[in-house]
């Protein structure tokens, strides 16, 4: 049985959406964010105290991108992943990859220092600067749609997955929603309209 920790609309929605998407079995525990404060024994499970956290069997993994790529090679063959062979696979890799070394970061910082963090602690210069600097990565994304529907393969796959949250996140954000290019914005749009998408979003209420 998979187990998937998680807490509403973090980066463990990529995981719980690929898991929808692939159909699979699974258990899935919906924490309180942050974990690391308001479910202290969850350090025991994920001494990180991050999320998304897998375990199936002897497997623990803690990266969502990485959760995502590997459900699709383990549980597989799914159209949702390209072939080593397949002429845009390395693209495919790139935009795992991208999704949250490079799109995500600027977002969790802008998300701290406008919400999370205590009104005394927060730091609006730090959170326009972190906009500005998503907004920059953004354009590639803006760019990579501008005749396509999908990021790679003229179709669904795991890569929009993880770019799709990363606009999700932007979307819930002001100083980052506002940033979102026409394509960006459509292509969200359909994303969030997929059957296995809506229904990940009636899972984390649970
Ligand atoms: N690179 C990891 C990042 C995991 C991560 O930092 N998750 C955030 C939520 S989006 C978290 O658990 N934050 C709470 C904390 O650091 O205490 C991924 O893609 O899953």
């Amino acid at each position: 049985m998979l187990t998937l920790y998680h807490c509403a609309d973090a980066r463990s929605l990529r995981a719980l959406w690929c898991l929808e998407e692939m159909e699979l079995d699974y258990e899935l525990i919906n924490l309180p964010f942050p974990p690391r404060v308001f479910a202290k024994e969850y350090k025991e499970i994920n001494p990180l105290g991050t999320i998304p956290f897998l375990i199936d069997g002897e497997t623990r993994m803690s990266e969502s991108s990485g959760i995502c790529h590997y459900l699709t090679q383990k549980y597989g063959p799914t159209d949702m992943a390209l072939d080593v062979d397949h002429r845009e696979y390395g693209s495919f890799l790139n935009w795992l990859y991208f999704s949250d070394a490079t799109l995500t970061f600027p977002q969790t910082l802008v998300l701290r220092y406008t919400v999370l963090e205590p009104k005394e602690r927060r730091l609006p210069q730090a959170a326009e600067d972190y906009a500005a600097w998503f907004s920059g990565r953004l354009r590639h994304v803006e760019t990579a749609l501008e005749d396509k529907e999908y990021l790679v393969a003229d179709r669904f796959t795991i890569a929009d997955i993880a770019i799709g949250y990363a606009l999700h996140l932007a979307e819930s954000l002001k100083p980052l929603k506002e940033r979102l290019g026409p394509n960006a914005r459509a292509y969200l749009a359909r994303l969030q309209a997929r059957a296995a998408f809506q229904r990940s979003q009636e899972k984390q209420k649970t």
